[in-house]
């Protein structure tokens, strides 16, 4: 085809990118606050280090990790955004497939950090809003002032207990939640090695308020569902995904197509899957193990220790998200945690696993049609 005569994407298809990896610490609560609960994580974004402050038998013991970058308690939506997420919708808009997962504990900021707090009826975005209304923002407005000619289409979905729902269905196949799981979506794939999600609804959207309306639509189904199934939000993993075809020249009769894919995934929580195997022997008798976020860990330590083998198949997720890890797609991880000392455990868990997957190579290639 033409474009693989192009000499950027013959360059850019050797060329080995790191999974970037970045930290946020949220703040204690107020009643955390209150509580006196001590604080065990120091974060120091100038030498992107983050320090679990330790100590054994009264020595100091602490642990340093380094990170691609570092946010402590203070960092606002805002500049996480401008300066972790930015840079990654514009590789969107320059035709890369990107995804953002954010990985950590329950409670530690994960939704916080990807989508926000809440959306105020028209105007501009709430200093609490998140990644994904400001991803959003961000593509309409760089579209728009560019005057490009372009199509945009949305698709939201949650990945509970290996089955997929559709966030964005229309209203009658949703009258229950028992409707609903009756009638998952099919992860499948075509002769090529695609995944083709059957039964998922790609919703077409013209503007940033258009999406908002869908966002309301999927944050309505997701809380029905929280009602109705104990700790579910904690368990599901989401993925909102975004994807833009942007026309960019006619060539003759034929035309030169970008295409970029941006993918949202705020994961279940990882407390279920700490490395300690007492932990793991309780969660599993309670049925609470969750496979999708097991084999991520899998595929991570089979890509770090280059397996010849990568389990990319035992899970929804990983054969879901796939291209992400290791593949073609441009990858960053935010890791969250808590700065308290009740948490050390699990946060020195996310810590080693973030650290790990800073190992991760993928091979980034721009789409073209
Ligand atoms: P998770 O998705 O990891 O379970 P949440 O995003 O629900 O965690 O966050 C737990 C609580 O902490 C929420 O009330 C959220 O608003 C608050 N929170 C999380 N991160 C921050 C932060 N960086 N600044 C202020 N509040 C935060
Ligand atoms: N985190 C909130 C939703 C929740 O758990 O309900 S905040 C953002 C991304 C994906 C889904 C929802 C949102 C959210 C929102 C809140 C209320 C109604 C619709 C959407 C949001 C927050 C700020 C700006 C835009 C959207």
């Amino acid at each position: 085809s033409r474009s693989s005569d192009l000499s950027s994407n013959r360059q850019d298809r050797d060329k080995e990118v790191n999974v970037q990896v970045l930290l946020r610490c949220r703040p204690l609560s107020d009643e955390e606050q209150r509580a006196n609960v001590p604080r065990v994580i120091s974060c120091n974004e100038n030498r992107r280090e983050v320090t679990v402050l330790q100590s054994v038998a009264n020595k100091q013991v602490d642990r340093v990790f380094s990170f691609d970058k570092v946010f402590g308690p203070k960092a606002q939506q805002r500049s996480i955004y401008d300066q972790a997420i930015a840079p990654i919708v514009n590789e969107v808009l320059d035709g890369f497939n990107c995804t953002v997962f954010a990985y950590g504990q329950t409670g530690t900021g994960k939704t916080y950090t990807m989508e926000g707090g809440m959306r105020n009826k028209g105007g501009d975005l709430p200093a609490e809003a998140g990644v994904i209304p400001r991803a959003v923002r961000q593509i309409f407005d760089i579209l728009e002032a560019q005057n490009a000619d372009y199509s945009m289409k949305v698709t939201f979905l949650e990945l509970y207990n290996e089955e997929i729902t559709d966030l964005l269905a229309s209203e009658d196949n949703s009258r229950s939640i028992d409707d609903r799981q009756k009638r998952p979506v099919s992860l499948m794939e075509d002769g090529k090695g695609c995944v083709v999600l059957r039964g998922l609804e790609e919703e077409v959207v013209y503007s940033a308020n258009d999406i908002y309306t869908l966002l309301e639509r999927g944050a309505a189904r997701r809380r029905t569902a929280d009602t109705f199934l104990n700790k579910h939000s904690s368990r599901s993993h989401s993925v909102f995904s975004i994807t833009v075809h942007i026309k960019e020249a006619n060539i003759g009769e034929e035309e030169l197509i970008k295409c970029g894919k941006l993918n949202l995934v705020d994961l279940a929580g990882s407390e279920n899957i700490s490395r300690s195997g007492a932990r793991e022997g309780r969660a599993r008798e309670a049925g609470e193990i969750n496979k999708s976020l097991l084999t991520l860990g899998r595929v991570i330590n089979a890509l770090v220790e280059h397996s010849a083998h990568i389990p990319y198949r035992d899970s929804k997720l990983t054969r879901l998200l796939r291209d992400s890890l290791g593949g073609k797609t441009k990858t960053c991880i935010i890791a969250t945690i808590s700065p308290s000392g009740h948490s050390l455990e699990e946060t020195l868990s996310t810590l080693d696993y973030a650290y790990r997957a800073k190992n991760i190579k993928n091979k980034p290639e721009a789409n073209q049609k």
